[in-house]
């Protein structure tokens, strides 16, 4: 069994900060989201080299191991693989679902990005573990996002849930209430909190929000 089934009913998961990072740590902004609650955390640094990468993960994975949390690879089975995380996310153009699965086991956990009822539907016939859909609302933190989903959208889509959903992009303070109406089991945000001048109290703010959610 792997641990996202350890979990309570709506997660909350965080990022490292790629772009939002001018000369921070990153080691102290994963640490300040983990101390605030945050159940995975996600090494997603898209203009890091292969070597960082893995000598980063290596460092996540010591810290989330000594919170008890999850930590997850983005796009990038090989770093995974290599730093022993608890599994991958994968895009739509990234490796397929059952490759990796082949290469990380049945222990580790795979999830899949989607960004329209299409990729949705797909994805919960694939043996990821969660889907990603996205990105619900307007965000600046992707390079060239697909077409905002919308709650209208979002609403339609989870019809066809399956297997544990997470909603991301845009995702703040000001429309988490709308979000939560819906029957998603977490949410995934980047810049509300790493880009937020107090990181731990923006992260702890999502995960109280998260708590008391009653669906
Ligand atoms: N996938 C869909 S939207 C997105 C990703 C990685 C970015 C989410 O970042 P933010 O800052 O929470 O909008
Ligand atoms: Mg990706």
């Amino acid at each position: 069994m792997n641990k996202l089934k350890l979990l309570e009913k709506k997660i909350m998961y965080g990022f490292t900060p790629d772009k939002y990072c001018k000369n921070c740590d990153i080691l102290d902004v994963v640490e300040k989201q983990l101390i605030a609650g945050v159940d995975i955390i996600q090494l997603r640094e898209k203009q890091r080299s292969a070597r960082e990468l893995l000598r980063l993960a290596k460092e996540i994975k010591k810290l989330t191991a000594k919170h008890n949390k999850i930590f997850i690879v983005n796009d990038d089975v090989l770093i995974a693989k290599l730093s022993d995380a608890d599994g991958v996310h994968l895009g739509q153009d990234d490796l397929d679902v059952s490759i990796a699965r082949e290469i990380l086991g049945s222990e580790k956990i795979i999830g899949l990005s989607t960004h329209n009822l299409e990729q949705y539907r797909a994805g919960q016939d694939t043996c990821a573990d969660y889907t990603a859909i996205g990105p619900i609302f307007a965000t600046k933190t992707k390079d060239n996002p697909d077409p905002v989903v919308g709650l209208e959208k979002l609403s339609e889509i989870l019809n066809y849930k399956k297997k544990m959903t997470i909603a991301i992009g845009g995702i703040n303070k000001n429309n988490i209430e709308q979000l939560l109406k819906y029957d998603i089991d977490g949410i995934a945000i980047v810049s509300a909190i790493v880009a937020a001048p107090d990181i731990f109290e923006a992260a702890q703010f999502f995960k109280k929000i998260l708590k008391s959610s009653k669906r």
